[in-house]
């Protein structure tokens, strides 16, 4: 067999290359067992506030009963009888994440957070101040363990992409090094469908086309990944080879985000437009303060509606003028809303706004007075200090239309 040159050149540099995924382990639910005793070593599942809401998280007790994330409620609870569910509460679990990644960030300064409750550790640099990339983790993991009294599951490997792959394998409380010597190895026997990316949908056309492994999509020719699967077809060949150039990009360099955006299901299914104008206000106003909290102006709302029967459809409207507020958000949504036709039922509310971009100093042309951003610093600073809502417009607590 014949050397690929995009691998031998790679390989080169992933080999001095050390990267560790910590991930915590059913993370929700162990903040919830940590916290209360009655939990601990009982299937737990963390869910949202509403009776018909999904699994977020399920302790690994639960899990030995086939309970897991984005399972109904209702299906959790046939699943096993005896299942602890518990309303999950974020402010807990962000305050549990600054801590681990407080401890996650002395260890390397390129460092990444990937998630509430992942992180990216770039040590190649490091690699002089511990014995082995091993003993670091093991440090971490006992830190972690220590001072958070949370267990997480560390991979190592070249690059991301395999550090991840060795994080999840691991689990739970786990610790896997994946050297790049044992990268083909390890994707031979890693089944097509656990790959990143790869959900029930794609796995079925991969395994259509005979790929049932790792090392299998690697040595597909790469045209045809190409010709299937267009532009994802370079990266599946990649994946499949364990190739991975991606940086750990550290806090404040990552890449602005592309949208912002809210969902809700409903309490019951619904066609009451006040009912519905009334969610949508509400995530729109989140929407909105995402967008201010983090200085963006957006170009483009997206309303997604889920029907009762599931069938779920997006519109988007393009604003005239760069959206700051929840109001200018829910005039657009509200629009886009009124032009659906063939109404049933609601199930699930979205509001995501796009075309995100940061205000220049330069005035618009249709500049809004100033009185109003200070209206919306005002009433941010007020819901940052006691709580989503507690300011608000009057039609959030009275009819919206
Ligand atoms: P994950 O790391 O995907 O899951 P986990 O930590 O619960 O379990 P694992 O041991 O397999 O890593 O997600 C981290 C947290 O993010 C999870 O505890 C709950 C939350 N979450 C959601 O709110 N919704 C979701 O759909 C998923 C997958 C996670
Ligand atoms: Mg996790």
């Amino acid at each position: 067999m014949g050397i690929n040159p995009v691998r031998e050149r790679i390989k080169v540099r992933d080999e001095t290359r050390v990267i560790l995924h910590v991930d915590m382990d059913a993370f929700f639910a162990s903040v919830e067992q940590r916290r209360n005793e009655n939990l601990r070593g009982r299937p737990v599942a963390v869910c949202g506030r509403f009776p018909r809401t999904v699994v977020a998280s399920a302790s690994y007790e639960a899990r030995a009963f086939g309970v897991h994330a984005n399972m109904s409620l209702v299906e959790a609870r046939r699943r096993c009888p005896e299942l602890r569910c518990v309303e999950g509460d974020l402010g807990r679990y962000v305050n549990a994440s600054i801590r681990v990644m407080g401890i996650l960030r002395e260890y390397s300064p390129h460092f990444e957070v990937a998630s509430i409750d992942e992180a990216f550790l770039d040590m190649t640099h490091c690699r002089l101040l511990f014995p082995s990339p091993k003993a670091a983790a093991k440090d971490i993991k006992k830190r972690i363990f220590d001072e958070v009294g949370l267990a997480c599951s560390v991979g190592i490997g070249p690059n991301k992409f395999v550090a991840k792959l060795a994080s999840s394998q691991g689990k739970p409380d786990g610790l896997m090094v994946i050297p790049t010597a044992k990268v083909s190895h390890f994707l031979d026997n890693l089944p097509i469908g656990q790959l990143w990316s790869i959900g029930p949908r794609r796995e079925k056309v991969l395994r259509s086309l005979g790929i049932e492994s790792g090392g299998d999509l690697g040595r597909f020719p790469p045209h045809l990944l190409k010709k299937r699967f267009g532009s994802l077809g370079e990266r599946l060949h990649h994946m499949g080879l364990g190739i991975d150039e991606t940086p750990v990009i550290p806090l404040g360099q990552a890449s602005d985000p592309e949208s912002f955006g809210h969902f809700v299901t409903l309490p019951e299914d619904t066609d009451d437009s006040t009912i519905i104008s009334g969610f949508l206000l509400r995530l729109c106003e989140q929407v909105g303060r995402r967008l201010r909290r983090n200085c963006f102006r957006g170009g483009r709302v997206i309303l997604t509606v889920r029907f009762s029967d599931f069938s779920t459809l997006t519109r988007q409207k393009t604003a005239l003028e760069p959206l700051t507020s929840g109001k200018e958000i829910y005039r657009l949504a509200l629009r886009i809303w009124d032009s659906i036709g063939g109404k049933r039922p609601v199930r699930l509310l979205g509001v995501t706004v796009s075309n995100l971009h940061r205000p220049s100093n330069q005035l618009s042309l249709f500049s809004r007075p100033n009185r109003l951003a200070a209206l919306w610093e005002a009433i941010d600073r007020v819901n940052d200090k006691y709580g989503d809502f507690t300011l608000t417009w009057g039609s959030l607590h009275q009819s919206p239309r």
